[in-house]
């Protein structure tokens, strides 16, 4: 099998998410930093991978997959190693629905309410807007009141061995405990501040931690 391609920069959630799968699978790829901050996501050459602008988009042996939980199902079926996605099915049903809670609600709370809003001179070019934040802390507070309800209590969210989960709430939490909200939030919380000091040492999260 060739070596894969991944469009998208280090510093995309979405993108550390196969990252990381792609660590697991202990997979050689590519990484192909599309600069979504300089509108690199709307040229021709990115729509043609990926018709929404987004990142991350894939490629594998002429093959063309973009979405990350496609990309990342994927990755973990296409490669050989441990599977990603536990065998039990109610453990699998938590992992998607973690999934799901973070795709729904938890990326844009905690990335686009807290962490860019509270940066927003930086990404936005405009003070923080304080107003914004208050009035999404109630959102902010149900997403970690869910992920702490579905959490498991151990060293990975959904069982005794790392799964999609931990792919998809490891970098958000990265951000979100970046700001002084998050970590406060964070801190309340038993099963998942424990997860998160655990995890962070884990091969495939300090490995794929963004340059910048
Ligand atoms: N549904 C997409 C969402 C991907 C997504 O939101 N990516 C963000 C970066 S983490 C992005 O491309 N943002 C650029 C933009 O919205 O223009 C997926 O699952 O891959």
């Amino acid at each position: 099998m060739g070596k894969p391609t991944l469009y998208g920069p280090d510093y995309s959630t979405y993108v550390r998410t196969v990252r990381m799968a792609l660590a697991e699978k202990q997979v050689d790829y590519t990484l192909v930093p599309v600069d979504i901050m300089t509108g690199e996501g709307q040229s021709a050459a990115h729509l043609a991978r990926h018709p929404f602008g987004k990142v991350p988009a894939f490629e594998h042996d002429g093959f063309m997959v973009y979405e990350t939980g496609a990309i990342a199902r994927y990755v973990d079926e296409a490669f050989p190693g441990r599977t990603l996605v536990p065998g039990d099915l109610r453990a699998r049903a938590r992992m998607n629905q973690i999934i799901g809670v973070i795709d729904g609600y938890a990326y844009d709370a905690f990335v686009w309410k807290v962490f860019i809003e509270r940066n927003a001179e930086g990404f936005l070019r405009r003070p923080t807007d304080e107003a914004a934040i208050a009035a999404a802390m109630p959102r902010v507070r149900t997403c970690v009141d869910a992920l702490e309800a579905l959490a498991a209590d151990g060293a990975f969210l959904c069982g005794d061995s790392l799964s999609l989960a931990d792919c998809w709430l490891v970098p958000v939490m990265g951000y979100f405990t970046a700001t002084a909200d998050g970590s406060a939030l964070l801190a309340k919380t038993r099963r998942l501040s424990r997860w998160w000091s655990s995890i962070a040492s884990h091969p495939s999260v300090a490995g794929t931690a963004p340059a910048g």
